[in-house]
């Protein structure tokens, strides 16, 4: 039986997506680097190390370099979101939230983000999630199931009693890799290895899930 959700952040409950891009994107214009809105797609569900690798290609820079372009990204990124409130909940965030305590679900967060507690708390959600995994919990991102497994842990759950809800193919490929359920939220060229494939969580409910998952 299905008794734990992980939530991914950034395309899930909120969309920092956005936020990330424009603080990748004032970095690569110092930088002489090309990048744009759609190669920032690339970087849905990607660490930060991993985005920066990306968008550097070719070109060759220190490990110290890179430290300091990273470090650089997170203060503009940083910047950006202080202004999060409840309000930049995703629609069905809050109803679905709801519904899986209501019904004795544990919840948990998984983000590749190391500023996920941030932002939760700004969304005005932490005190609903009983466990975090994010970017400081374990060491291989997505798409190795390590931060899932780290989640279902916290939540003292099995893999199989959890549901993953991601946006990012890496994130739908993570879960399936721990043995989990997945439900993708977007576009099935992207999400389609999902169990359950959604546009978004708008108007989803816990009762059309379970029915779902139960099949
Ligand atoms: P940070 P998620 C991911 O969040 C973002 O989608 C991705 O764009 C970002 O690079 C990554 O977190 C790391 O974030 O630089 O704040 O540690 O989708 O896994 O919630
Ligand atoms: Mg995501």
């Amino acid at each position: 039986d299905i008794r734990g959700f992980i939530f991914d952040l950034d395309g899930v409950l909120t969309d920092t997506a956005e936020y990330h891009y424009l603080a990748w994107q004032k970095l690569a214009d110092e930088e002489g680097l090309p990048f744009s809105r759609d190669a920032n797609e690339a970087l849905r569900g990607v660490s930060r190390r991993e985005s920066l690798l990306y968008i550097v290609g070719d070109r060759k820079y220190s490990e110290a370099q890179l430290q300091e372009m990273m470090d650089r990204k997170n203060r503009y990124y940083v910047e950006s979101i202080q202004n999060i409130s409840p309000q930049d909940l995703l629609p069905g965030v809050v109803t679905l939230l709801d519904e899986l305590k209501q019904a004795g679900i544990k919840i948990a967060l998984g983000s590749a983000s190391k500023n996920a507690r941030t932002v939760i708390e700004k969304l005005g959600i932490a005190n609903r999630i009983d466990a975090i995994a994010d970017g400081y919990s374990v060491q291989r991102p997505k798409p190795a199931p390590d931060l899932f497994l780290y989640a279902a842990k916290q939540l003292g759950l099995e893999p199989a009693q959890s549901v993953v809800v991601e946006d990012a193919e890496a994130g739908i490929e993570a879960a399936l890799a721990g043995g989990m359920w997945a439900i993708g939220l977007g576009p099935a060229s992207r999400v389609g290895a999902a169990h359950i494939v959604l546009p978004s969580l708008a108007g989803v409910h816990w009762s059309d899930l379970h029915a779902k998952l139960n099949e």
